[in-house]
């Protein structure tokens, strides 16, 4: 017999997983102007003027840059509303989000 009665049950649940942070990152390209990127970093990612030109900066320099991370639902809205920012002011800044490991 497999005792369950008398047996102390530990883990009677599954234990919840911490959902997985995803990545906002920032890809560079020749045309957005530097100045306009700073703008929409400030204003999506609530970045002071620093922060926001230091990312700037590296993802002009590296090709890419990590702006922040958030639960997935944020991460994929942030990124589609600050892409859409240059879209509409007519630039292809991109912004694309990636799964923590
Ligand atoms: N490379 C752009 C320029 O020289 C600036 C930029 C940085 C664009 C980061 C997109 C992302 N105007």
């Amino acid at each position: 017999m497999s005792d369950t009665s008398t047996r102390p049950r530990t883990r009677t649940k599954p234990k919840t997983e911490r959902p997985k942070l995803h990545k906002v990152i920032l890809v560079n390209d020749d045309y957005t102007p530097r100045e306009f990127v700073v703008r929409v970093l400030k204003a999506e990612f609530r970045m002071s003027e620093d922060q926001a030109y230091r990312v700037m900066i590296t993802a002009h320099r590296r090709g890419t840059c990590v702006v922040a991370v958030y639960p997935r639902d944020v991460a994929e809205t942030k990124a589609t509303r600050a892409t859409d920012a240059g879209r509409r002011a007519g630039f292809p800044l991109l912004f694309t989000t990636e799964p923590e490991e």
